[in-house]
């Protein structure tokens, strides 16, 4: 039976022709132009960078290798007592573009399971944060730790060939993704459970086994792997792959790249939104006694917050035109399991309240609510209401779609990154004012 590894090599090497043939035969076919406004204005929605992994659509929002987050979660093999498939079975698709069969994920589950175990040093370092640290600051400085494990810095010191790159990347990020729950689940204990540690079970897959070392009962599984898979990608513009892509092009190690993308989702334009959302409702829960706002009283909450110069986190964004189909995932599971639940009813009547308002204040191009207005939602109601450390489970998710783009930029040949600026005189004078 042939291993992940063997398939993506052989995916490989047929994608490789392919990239060369556009290089090398078409390089000078124009893809976009690029105005003023989009060099000043954060390059929004200019086509340059490349992914076959995943496209963001702004009305229909994200697909896996052409396929919806149902199609996904549909077509992935599900553990046995599972309602939501292996996040293994994810990695295997997103690199190869394949569904696995329940074979072919179990190699992906006991490779992990291998691979899990996380090196005394880190710890240490984990264990030497002060605890009013970020736990974002703590994954970041944990996963740079790891540097120094790196199978690609090893080989490329003893003279790897380039064809090679690929491989030495995919064994760091074996390496790399297998202990990311375990550091996540240390930090969290550390942080928020005086220490208090459950180890992992190896005979668990992902989901599951976050889910024990959290110390939560079912369907904490499910709703681990679900997190994890409708956050792994977002095509390649975002801050956190565009990030991941950008540092790894400096051939710049897994880890060195992760680390670095897990600082730009710590942002809160970017994944901290979804520690937003919920310090948001806090404070409005907090004014209301913890009763439900009616619409009115809402509004106004929400009117305030726009008028003191604040943005409504969850809502917007910077591509999606329509709700984004992350949210409607979760708002289902939500509506299914935690109907009642007194912070889903806040975040559902935000649902209906910001939109319009959001329309009317006539700034945000999409109104209508991205991931992080409801995954807090989810979270809170299994138990983790330490909503500084929603990222950090963000983080997760993304490392897995940021690693199968670093493996593959490696295996096409992408070279640095390294965009031209211009001076605001230049623009001046091609606007045509000088
Ligand atoms: N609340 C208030 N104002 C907003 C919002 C919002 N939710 N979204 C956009 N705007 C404003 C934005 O600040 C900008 O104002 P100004 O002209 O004063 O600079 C204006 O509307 C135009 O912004 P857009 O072009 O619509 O959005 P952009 O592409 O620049 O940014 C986000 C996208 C996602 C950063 C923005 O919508 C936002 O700040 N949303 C709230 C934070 C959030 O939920 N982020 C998470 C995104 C998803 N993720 O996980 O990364
Ligand atoms: C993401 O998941 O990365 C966010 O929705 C932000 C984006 O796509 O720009």
């Amino acid at each position: 039976k042939k291993t992940l590894k063997q398939t993506l090599s052989e995916k490989i090497d047929k994608q490789r022709p392919r990239t060369k043939k556009l290089l090398k035969e078409y390089g000078d076919v124009v893809v976009d132009q690029v105005t003023i406004a989009q060099v000043i204005g954060g390059m929004r929605g200019i086509k340059s960078l490349v992914t076959d992994i995943s496209y963001l659509d702004p009305e229909e929002g994200i697909r896996y290798r052409g396929y919806t987050l149902e199609e996904v979660i549909e077509g992935l093999p599900k553990p046995k007592g599972g309602d939501m498939p292996y996040v293994e079975g994810l990695f295997y698709l997103l690199l190869t573009g394949d569904f696995p069969n329940q074979e072919e994920v179990q190699q992906v589950v006991d490779e992990f399971s291998k691979r899990r175990i996380v090196p005394r040093f880190v710890y240490d370092v984990i264990d030497s944060f002060p605890t009013s640290s970020h736990p974002m600051a703590i994954f970041s400085t944990a996963i740079l730790t790891l540097n120094r494990e790196s199978v690609f810095n090893r080989q490329y010191q003893a003279g790897l060939s380039k064809k090679d790159y690929w491989e030495a990347t995919y064994e760091d990020a074996l390496n790399l993704l297998a202990k990311l729950p375990e550091i996540a689940a240390y930090i969290y204990n550390k942080l928020y459970r005086k220490g208090e540690r459950i180890l992992s079970d190896p005979n668990l897959d992902m989901g599951a086994n976050f889910a024990q070392m959290m110390g939560i009962e079912k369907p904490y599984d499910d709703v681990s792997r679900l997190h994890f898979i409708i956050h792994s990608d977002h095509e390649s513009g975002n801050v956190s792959a565009h990030t991941g892509h950008l540092v790894a092009s400096s051939l710049s190690d897994i880890y060195l790249s992760i680390s670095a993308m897990i600082n730009g989702l710590a942002g809160p334009l970017h994944g901290l939104a979804n520690q937003e959302v919920l310090r948001w409702l806090q404070e409005v829960m907090n004014k209301m006694d913890n009763k439900l706002p009616s619409t009115e009283e809402m509004e106004q909450f929400v009117w305030n917050t726009l008028n003191s110069g604040q943005v409504i986190p969850g809502f917007g964004h910077a591509v999606l035109r329509k709700t984004d189909p992350r949210y409607k995932l979760q708002r289902e599971f939500s509506q299914k399991h935690l109907p009642d639940d007194p912070i889903f009813k806040y975040a559902d009547l935000l649902y209906k309240v910001v939109p319009p308002i959001l329309q009317k204040h006539g700034k945000a191009k999409n109104p209508w609510p991205n991931v992080d207005a409801q995954s807090g939602v989810i979270q809170w109601h299994y138990g983790v209401k330490d909503y500084d450390f929603y990222t950090v489970l963000f983080g997760i998710g993304r490392s897995i779609g940021i690693c199968a783009n670093i493996i593959w930029d490696r295996a096409l040949g992408y070279p640095l990154e390294r965009p031209k600026s211009v001076t605001t005189d230049m623009l001046e004078k091609i606007a045509g004012i000088k």
